[in-house]
């Protein structure tokens, strides 16, 4: 086994890790990550030459690259995703759980001998700023070059990060391996008490990028406890404002939900005049704390964007357009013949021809054995770009304080029920609003699609430990703050019987944060409802947008009866937790309910 050796490395537990886990995958090589654009080109050249990676058409999308996953590989599959601590009860209802022995023994055999012929790759990553307080270091070893290179554009990596962790520096440890990529192999397995994940079988996102959901979600929420802190599945946005106030909102919705729009949104023709700009700190994950000042402070740990492409096209998310015109990893869309790409609801014509996301030749007249039309790119094919490319990419980006946080939002895909806003009366409320939120099932995770599943602040795949505890640690954070944050739900899905959208989204949500911030600023009045304050119909300002006076009273509609049955399917959910689940939770649901059955007046 040779390795290079770039800095000197003086870790010894960093070093004997290495080495012990080198051992059991067999490598032919060991390659140290140094951060340097020589050795990214150098690993592209070599990922160009194996197939594993195409190179696009350099004059129009410079610096990207092309990849396909393996076809049973496309998404996040939380049914392999596992939490491995001695007691199953420290994983809760709501997680897949093995204990340590078992977690490492099943891993271990997949992984055993499995990097013969290949090179084993170390990437030193910070999430956050290095030197940040908020900010943690992981160590990734990986069998896959792609994985590196989107590494290199998600997370802080290479020297650097070695330098900084010096000679006893901690760390999670991170093994992820290729292995077969078979479906019946693989395993995603995170050891809290370890600070240990192990990822084997596949080649997604989701699955092996370990920096962001498994060690920036399980992980950190796992650490976030015990140390007084939230790891969130948020976007974080900044909103300034014509005096040049910036107000900063995170907003939680699961995955394929609306964040990366919403955290890059282009305000609308009728509120452009009101001179807002647009700060985009964050697109999936929020690490937050309470400061000394007693207000809550958020950072975005991740460097990148991993963003869904379908849908994504001027009109609907122009500068996540911008941002991906240069060293951008394009992956599982169609390959057209000129060395572009497009995916379905991207700009321009459709094209005539080209190579889907499976590799194989495709024209738009294509229909499968039901008579629908192939799709050229993957549901969930995603772009990988460094954040610092948005035209409105924060300059706080690399600010080791974060951002102070005004307002927290929750919000889930529904047809039905949930209006396009309400506001909590308080904190405990609001944790309760997150902790009742539901969302269709998207194509971001392997399962059934559309149906409807509870989703607590958009953490049900991602909360490393039980949930239970979690809306506790919830309720604990709000106790130290001085200054809370408001808590708001948003529902950008609701539809009518046709299932047409009622509400136009994207940018034209702007005209909800703007009520949102004035609610925190005290500006504003509002209605009181059982589940919470709606916007007065005047406030919501709607100048420039041609929206039916009837669709605007649906999208702010509480209906009584069907919230009524909804508290029936919460209960569900809530017991699920037995004495783990918070008093305060359940006499909030008990006050709902109570709330339901007042007669109106
Ligand atoms: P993850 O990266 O999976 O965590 O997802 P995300 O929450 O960042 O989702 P994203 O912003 O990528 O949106 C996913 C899908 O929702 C895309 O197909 C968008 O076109 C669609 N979408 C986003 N915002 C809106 C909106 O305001 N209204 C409607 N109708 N669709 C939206
Ligand atoms: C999500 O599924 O919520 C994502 C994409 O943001 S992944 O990195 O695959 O988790
Ligand atoms: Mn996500």
């Amino acid at each position: 086994m040779k390795a290079n050796q770039t800095v000197k490395v003086n870790h010894k537990e960093l070093v004997k890790w290495v080495l012990d886990m080198a051992k059991m995958c067999n490598p032919d090589r060991i390659v140290w990550i140094d951060g340097s654009q020589k050795q990214k080109k150098e690993l592209e050249r070599e990922a160009f030459k194996t197939g594993e990676l195409i190179q696009l058409n350099q004059k129009l999308l410079p610096g990207c690259i092309y990849h396909r996953t393996a076809v049973n590989d496309v998404a996040r599959t939380e049914h392999l995703t596992f939490i491995c601590t001695p007691d199953k009860e420290e994983a809760g209802p709501t997680n897949n759980w093995m204990s340590p022995e078992e977690g490492y023994a099943r891993a271990g055999a997949i992984f055993k001998n499995s990097m013969i012929g290949r090179t084993m790759y170390v990437i030193p990553f910070s999430m956050g700023p290095i030197n940040s307080e908020f900010s943690k270091i992981g160590v990734e070893l990986t069998d896959s070059i792609y994985v590196v290179l989107n590494m290199l554009i998600m997370t802080r990596a290479g020297d650097k990060v070695l330098r900084f962790l010096g000679e006893k520096g901690q760390f999670t440890k991170c093994l992820h391996g290729k292995a077969e990529r078979d479906i019946n192999k693989r395993l995603i397995l995170h050891f809290p008490n370890d600070n240990t994940i192990w990822s084997v079988g596949s080649g997604y996102g989701g699955n092996v990028l370990l920096g962001k959901k498994c060690l920036s979600l399980r992980i950190a929420s796992f650490l976030g406890k015990h140390e007084g802190w939230l790891a969130e599945h948020m976007l974080i946005i900044g909103i300034e404002d014509k005096s040049g106030k910036t107000t900063y909102i995170a907003a939680a919705f699961p995955s394929a939900c609306g964040k990366t729009n919403l955290a890059m949104l282009i305000p609308p023709e009728g509120l452009k005049k009101k001179g807002y700009k647009v700060w985009t700190v964050g697109d999936d994950i929020a690490w937050m704390r309470v400061k000394q000042d007693g207000s809550l402070w958020a950072i975005n740990p991740e460097s990148g964007f991993f963003g869904v492409l379908p849908g994504t096209n001027t009109k609907t998310n122009a500068n996540a357009i911008a941002t991906m015109q240069r060293n951008t990893i394009y992956t599982n869309v169609l390959l057209k013949e000129d060395g572009t790409v497009w995916w379905e609801g991207a700009d321009g014509p459709v094209p005539e021809r080209g190579v889907d996301w499976t590799g194989k030749p495709w024209t738009p007249y294509l229909k499968d054995e039901n008579g629908a039309p192939v799709k050229g790119a993957n549901p969930n094919s995603r772009f990988t770009a460094p954040i610092k490319q948005c035209p409105t990419a924060s300059p706080l980006l690399d600010s080791p304080e974060g951002v102070p946080i005004s307002a927290l939002v929750f919000g889930g895909r529904r047809a039905r029920l949930a209006p396009l806003i309400y506001e909590s009366f308080n904190w405990q409320h609001g944790v309760f609003t997150g902790s009742i939120m539901a969302s269709e099932i998207t194509a971001a995770q392997y399962g059934a699609q559309g149906t409807v599943r509870r989703d607590p602040m958009a953490m049900i795949p991602f909360c490393g430990y039980n949930m239970g505890d979690y809306f506790a640690h919830w309720l604990k954070i709000g106790k130290e703050l001085k200054n809370k944050p408001g808590i708001f739900h948003v529902n950008w899905f609701r539809t009518d019987a046709d299932g047409r959208f009622l509400w136009p989204g994207f940018g034209d949500n702007l005209r909800v944060l703007e009520w949102i911030i004035k609610r925190c600023d005290g500006q504003v009045n509002a209605q009181k409802t059982p589940i919470g304050y709606v916007p007065l119909k005047e406030d919501i300002d709607l100048e420039g947008l041609e929206i039916d006076k009837k669709d605007m009273e649906e999208l702010l509609k509480v209906d009584k009866s069907e919230w009524k049955s909804e508290v029936e399917d919460i209960k569900n959910f809530y017991d699920k937790f037995g004495t783990r689940m918070p008093a305060e939770l359940l006499e909030e649901l008990d006050a709902l309910k109570k709330r339901l059955e007042q007669p109106d007046n």
